[in-house]
């Protein structure tokens, strides 16, 4: 490592991370290139109506062939790190067995551009893109991908932990189970509550083997799990309960059996009474919650809006239509702190879709985001010093993407792109978010 360096290759000093981070799928493209297996991504998408302008993951923002100028523009941002997503599908076609030597040297040379950079990566291992094979499977229901996501998360840190500090396990289980599984908006688009439930449980315990299958590849690695975190308030007390229900189902349910704490009671009850756990927790084999409270070196926040019961939205919408409220992003680490006391929090995710377009001059003047960035990462660093162990800030995202379910139709990049051509554009909030980074190194030190 050379002087100057953090032990995660950021650059410099120990001090606080600033990243941008993006996923595999979302971004890459070359869907078919490489040897890539397809991924349940691939296959929801040509079901009619599952996105909304009807586009899919094929080419996205061409990731795949452009990453040095991804990498330069990163370079342009001066961040400390970049947080990207391996496919399981371009590394391992079909989830087990052979792996893809093309799909393989992808990672290796991204990797190995962002260390040229001085830009550490920070590597997700499953952001959604499940080998479609796996699905065929029974996908995340069945015991077995569990296994599978240990071995291919010990394969990717053969491959590049002699580069890459930090993993992600998993991305916002709530999503991956609730949303593909019991809502069916996201892949693979089932409908089935009691499967979410399973599903939930094994990406939970699919996270603990993996961290130690990690750690066992490279004892030096830190490794933990990204939860996407939901700050909800109740407008009058008469709904207080309802908001802890609300908390329960998306907070507690994760992170109390990361913690140790097995599942919630009055999660479980409220499940059972929706007819989710027909067979109680047969699921759940003895060792599992043992497992899953693997100690973690950090947990992810992703961190998005409230939820604000029984009364109306105070700040602005974004085009997500979530509301901005930064202050429950501060809320949100102190509370995960006071709570659970892991040993680093980190903003994995921060960011805002906004209808954004060029000016006729192409300058892309997106101040309703620069204002989201500007509050959301003084909410981090209030919250760190008030205690809380936050270490790091990533805007979501780099880049404009597919945005799941919705497409191509919201941008939440710090660069545009235009999906006619795939040119990149570096929007105002880029340009802020930049000048802020160096000012908060200028005043942390100069480092
Ligand atoms: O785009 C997603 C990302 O993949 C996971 N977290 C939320 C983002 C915005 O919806």
């Amino acid at each position: 490592m050379e002087s100057g360096q953090t032990r995660d290759g950021a650059r410099g000093g120990g001090g606080f991370v600033w990243g941008a981070a993006t996923s595999a799928f979302q971004v890459e493209g070359g869907a078919r290139e490489g040897g890539r297996g397809p991924s349940i991504w691939d296959t929801f998408a040509t079901r009619p109506g599952a996105i909304e302008d009807g586009t899919d993951g094929q080419v996205a923002c061409d990731h795949y062939h452009r990453f040095p100028e991804d990498v330069a523009l990163l370079t342009e941002l001066g961040v400390d790190a970049y947080r990207l997503s391996v496919s399981w599908p371009r590394v391992l076609p079909t989830g087990v067995g052979a792996t893809s030597a093309a799909g393989l040297d992808f990672y290796d040379r991204l990797v190995d551009a962002l260390c040229a950079a001085g830009i550490a990566p920070w590597v997700t291992l499953y952001h959604w893109d499940l080998p479609e094979a796996l699905q065929q499977a029974g996908g995340w229901a069945a015991r077995a991908t569990v296994d599978a996501f240990a071995d291919y998360a010990a394969l990717v840190a053969r491959r590049l932990g002699d580069r890459v500090t930090c993993f992600i396990t998993q991305n916002e289980p709530w999503c991956a189970a609730i949303l593909g599984h019991l809502e069916g908006v996201h892949a693979p688009g089932h409908q089935d509550g009691a499967e979410a439930l399973v599903v939930a449980h094994h990406l939970l315990l699919g996270h603990g083997l993996a961290t130690q299958a990690v750690r066992r590849e490279r004892p030096g690695a830190r490794v933990g799990l990204s939860h996407l975190y939901l700050h909800v308030e109740a407008a009058g007390p008469q709904l207080e309960a309802a908001a802890r229900e609300l908390d329960g189902v998306f907070n507690r349910f994760y992170l109390d059996p990361l913690h140790g704490r097995g599942y919630p009671e009055d999660v479980l009850a409220h499940y059972e009474g929706q007819g989710f756990l027909p067979n109680g927790l047969a699921h759940v084999r003895p060792g599992d919650l043992e497992l899953i409270a693997t100690p973690a070196d950090f947990l992810g926040v992703n961190y998005y809006t409230r939820a604000r019961l029984g009364g109306p939205a105070e700040g602005p919408l974004t085009e997500m239509g979530w509301e901005v409220y930064p202050d429950g992003l501060r809320q949100a680490l102190l509370r995960i702190h006071r709570d659970y006391g892991p040993p680093s929090l980190v903003v994995t995710e921060s960011g805002a879709a906004f209808a954004d377009a060029p000016d006729p001059d192409g300058v892309v003047h997106d101040a309703a985001r620069v204002r989201y960035l500007e509050a959301h990462s003084a909410a981090a660093l209030a919250a760190r010093a008030a205690g809380a162990p936050v270490e790091g800030y990533f805007v979501w995202s780099l880049l404009d993407n597919f945005e799941w379910a919705f497409g191509y139709t919201k941008r939440f990049g710090l660069v545009r792109v235009d999906f006619e051509t795939r040119a990149r554009t570096l929007k105002d909030s880029g340009r802020w978010y930049r000048d802020a980074i160096a000012a908060h190194r200028a005043a942390e030190g100069g480092r």
